[in-house]
């Protein structure tokens, strides 16, 4: 149920575990940015190689794609879905949809590694309970990026988001209820999760371009991984 590993206060005497001089600055850390914003610093750093075959044995189905907004531009941040219901976006309009328009077939569950990891990142921000029924998956290359905007095609905002970051580093910009607001920068690194509910659900955020750069893990990516309620 718990998901990082450098909680040692219920684990066994196992003299090969790691000890910090500095348990203070050990992740994972738990940090609140804005109302209703948490940050759980590292908090999958260690299912990160778990989390990311998770990924590729979604994409195997239910492939990356670059999807088109209703003004006509094609995203540059490549998206796929897991869950009973996968958000899409084509020339008429954003939706939720039960089955992926690329095979006309239902999305692919989502993995127990990755539903596990979601309710124990809301549970430890105070959303116990939380049953995502939508992952959407966002992979950025070097350069992709997401334009400030609100999420707003689920039913209920009563319940939060939570958002993995993997690979590459990115800027998240955290804005406000008011788009003309200059947005926070805060630098968001592999292995950190966010969870956005309450006050912060209906906040403007975007993702600034992707630096240049390799990750051990994902190489030339960053793979962010959003699991929401759809309705
Ligand atoms: C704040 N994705 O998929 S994750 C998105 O890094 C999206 O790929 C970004 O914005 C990414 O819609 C940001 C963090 C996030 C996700 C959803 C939110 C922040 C949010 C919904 C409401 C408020
Ligand atoms: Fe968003």
């Amino acid at each position: 149920m718990r998901s990082s590993n450098h909680n040692h206060e219920t684990e066994g005497h196992n003299p090969a575990a790691e000890v910090s001089l500095f348990p203070e600055l050990t992740p994972p850390s738990i940090e609140s940015l804005a109302e209703g914003v948490t940050l759980l610093r590292a908090f999958c750093l260690d299912q990160a190689p778990a989390l990311f075959e998770a990924v590729s044995s979604i994409e195997t189905t239910s492939p990356f794609r670059h999807m088109v907004v209703p003004a006509g531009h094609t995203m540059s941040v490549a998206m796929t879905n897991a869950g009973e219901l996968g958000w899409t976006t084509d020339r008429t309009g954003y939706r939720y949809s039960p089955i992926d328009p690329a095979n006309d077939r239902p999305w692919p569950a989502i993995p127990a590694v990755l539903l596990d990891l979601a309710q124990s990142a809301a549970a430890g921000a105070g959303f116990p309970g939380f049953t995502p029924n939508s992952c959407l998956i966002n992979r950025y290359a070097i350069g992709a990026r997401l334009s400030l905007h609100q999420d707003k095609n689920e039913q209920d905002y009563g319940h939060p988001i939570v958002s993995v970051s993997l690979g590459l580093p990115a800027t998240f910009l955290l804005g406000t209820l008011r788009r003309t607001d200059t947005p926070r920068r805060i630098r968001i690194e592999h292995g950190d999760v966010l969870v956005w509910g309450g006050p912060a659900r209906l906040v403007y955020h975007g993702v600034a371009p992707i630096a240049q750069g390799g990750h051990p893990l994902t190489g030339p990516f960053r793979i962010n991984i959003t699991f929401r309620r759809a309705r």
